[in-house]
């Protein structure tokens, strides 16, 4: 696999010198201006998309990053750098202390509501035509226009809170000024957000919804996911299998890079503009 340095990043695309015995990636390998490999991935990116029947995003922490709300993996400014993910991410944490738990999602909450979207959650919200699967549980895409129906989020959301026994009970939360520690009004258990921790089983609709959309698309774009999470992860594959163009956009390799057509590595809100710049291609029937 050849990369090649751009500027201060790199971008990858297929590359037919990949079969070379000193197919080895140094910095300084770089053959032809940046500049001019750069605009290639791009526009072969933008070629595929502008061809595609049915396009997909897939995208994780990375869309929204720009936005200011925190990863997870990041190193230093990803949340799991400075909060222990079982403590404050499952539900043993919330069953050890409940109003920690709690206390921490309130904080990330207003932070959500400050934010605004980006240009990367403007363009995707802008082409109609796009299915979207996030594993993102802010709503910035929803507050970019994007149309509720063509969302899948398979890790929930943080503007509702549910019943932690699955009574059934869900109410939305003022993301402002989010509640604290209560009992659900139907059953007495804790309330809690409505996200999919550590251990738990994504929602058997939007994985469903999800599964199939990876089955039958023609191109997935892949944003700002470490891609280490699963069973989201493995949607990646389950598109690739099927025989979907896999575009990644992320500021550096991750766990989809390997499967990726083109791969280009930058800020999404820098590139996902640029990509979906083109007009729709033949549009999802
Ligand atoms: C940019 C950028 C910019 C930055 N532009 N890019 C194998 C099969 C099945 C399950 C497992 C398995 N192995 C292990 C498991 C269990 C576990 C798991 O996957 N663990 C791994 C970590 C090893 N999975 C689960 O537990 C899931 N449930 C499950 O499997 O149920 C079945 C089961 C039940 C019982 C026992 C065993 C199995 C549930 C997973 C739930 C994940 N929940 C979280 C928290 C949500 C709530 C909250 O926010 O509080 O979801 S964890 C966190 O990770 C969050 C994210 O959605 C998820 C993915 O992270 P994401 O989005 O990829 O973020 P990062 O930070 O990792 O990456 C950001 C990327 O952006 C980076 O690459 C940057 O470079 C890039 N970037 N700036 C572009 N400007």
């Amino acid at each position: 696999m050849t990369r090649i340095a751009i500027g201060s990043g790199m971008m990858r695309g297929n590359d037919s010198r990949r079969d070379s015995p000193n197919d080895l990636w140094t910095p300084g390998a770089v053959t032809m201006p940046p500049e001019k490999n750069h605009q290639e991935s791009l526009e072969e990116a933008r070629s595929l998309l502008a061809g595609s029947a049915g396009t997909v995003s897939f995208s994780g922490a990375g869309l929204s990053a720009e936005s200011g709300i925190a990863t997870f993996r990041d190193a230093q400014t990803g949340l799991w750098a400075r909060f222990d993910p079982m403590t404050l991410a499952s539900a043993e944490g919330f069953a050890r202390d409940p109003g920690l738990v709690t206390e921490w999602y309130r904080d990330r909450r207003r932070a959500i509501a400050r934010a605004a979207p980006n240009p990367a959650h403007r363009a995707l919200a802008a082409r109609e035509e796009i299915e979207h699967i996030t594993q993102n549980i802010d709503d910035l895409l929803l507050r970019a226009g994007a149309d509720p129906a063509r969302i899948v989020s398979l890790h929930g959301t943080m503007t509702r809170d549910r019943c932690h026994r699955h009574c059934g009970y869900e109410e939305e939360v003022d993301m402002r000024d989010p509640p604290g520690v209560r009992p659900c009004p139907q059953c007495g258990e804790e309330l809690r957000p409505s996200v999919v921790w550590f251990g738990e089983m994504l929602p058997a609709e939007a994985w469903e919804k999800a599964d199939w959309l990876c089955r039958s698309c023609e191109v997935l774009l892949v944003i700002g996911t470490s891609a280490v999470v699963y069973p989201a992860a493995a949607l990646i594959s389950v598109a690739h299998d099927a025989g979907a163009k896999i575009i990644v956009v992320n500021t550096q390799s991750s766990d989809a890079s390997a499967l990726a057509d083109v791969e280009i590595i930058g800020r999404a809100g820098e590139i996902v503009p640029k990509l979906l710049q083109s007009p729709p291609g033949r549009g999802r029937a």
